[in-house]
């Protein structure tokens, strides 16, 4: 898994398209569900921001038993040299494990399977250049965590374990790597040990979803409905292009949850 790129050089990708009953998806807090026809045009103009960044996208079919099935970040893990198939942290998505397991035995010569019996979700987990930081929330449990380091050694990488601040969903809902040095967390999680090694740009408050970014090449994908973190982000020099997020925010969700990315030798 070492590698002299940097981990957010991507040229691969994998999403799934949203079923119509993702209007159901999983959420903490009910602000009225999003509706199909919103969902679907955010996740069309996803493909094609991902397309335009330089990443081959592979578009797989809507899965209606899941509504969360769209969020293909959580049930598994992808690098150059392998997968690894995790075990979500909430009874609704568990299985989609199995759904995009063939998919990755298809693309990925190794694929690894977290061992039983812990869980974890891939929203908890960011790349880095130091290794993978796993963040323990309600989705992802210590024994999941500790697993998934085995795992993650298995394939000659590095990860550690990190805390998730309360009332988030995912350690990356309240950050994400910007670049090789620079962290963007929401104020709670920008104080934590955890990020100790980064220049940390924290969010202001009242914008906090707007800590999910993702940094592909050379392109910083954000939500489109911060105006104030867009303008950060621009003072800061990173070329940002804003998507729009509002319906997926309905049910917890951001922009790194949306697609599995890796840089696939070869081509
Ligand atoms: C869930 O609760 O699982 C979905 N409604 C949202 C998942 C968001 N995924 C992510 O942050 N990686």
């Amino acid at each position: 898994m070492s590698q002299t790129r940097p981990v957010y050089e991507f040229n691969a990708a994998i999403v799934r398209e949203p079923s119509t009953s993702v209007v159901n998806g999983l959420r903490a807090d009910d602000r009225g569900g999003p509706t199909y026809g919103g969902v679907k045009a955010e996740h069309d103009a996803y493909i094609a921001a991902l397309r335009s960044a330089g990443v081959e996208v592979t578009v797989l079919p809507p899965l209606e038993a899941f509504p969360d099935s769209i969020f293909v970040e959580d049930p598994a893990l992808v690098f150059t040299n392998g997968a690894i198939l995790l075990r979500p942290g909430t009874p609704s998505r568990v299985n989609e494990t199995a759904e995009i397991a063939p998919v990755l035995r298809e693309m990925f010569e190794t694929v690894l399977e977290l061992p039983a019996p812990g869980q974890a979700d891939g929203g908890d987990i960011m790349y880095t250049p130091k290794g993978l930081l796993i963040g323990l929330s309600d989705r992802t449990d210590k024994i999941g965590a500790e697993a998934l380091i085995s795992s993650v050694e298995n394939l000659g990488g590095k990860a550690r374990i990190a805390e998730t601040p309360k009332g988030v969903l995912h350690f990356k809902t309240a950050s994400s790597l910007l670049d090789d040095e620079t962290i963007i967390a929401t104020p709670a999680l920008a104080d934590a040990a955890v990020f100790e090694d980064f220049r940390t740009i924290v969010v202001p408050k009242g914008e906090e979803p707007a800590a999910n970014v993702l940094r592909i090449n050379d392109v910083v994908f954000a939500s489109a409905g911060y105006p104030r973190t867009l303008e950060m982000l621009d003072n800061e020099g990173y070329k940002v292009v804003p998507l729009k997020t509002a319906e997926i925010e309905k049910i917890d969700a951001g922009l790194s949850c949306m697609s599995l990315r890796w840089y696939r030798n070869g081509r």
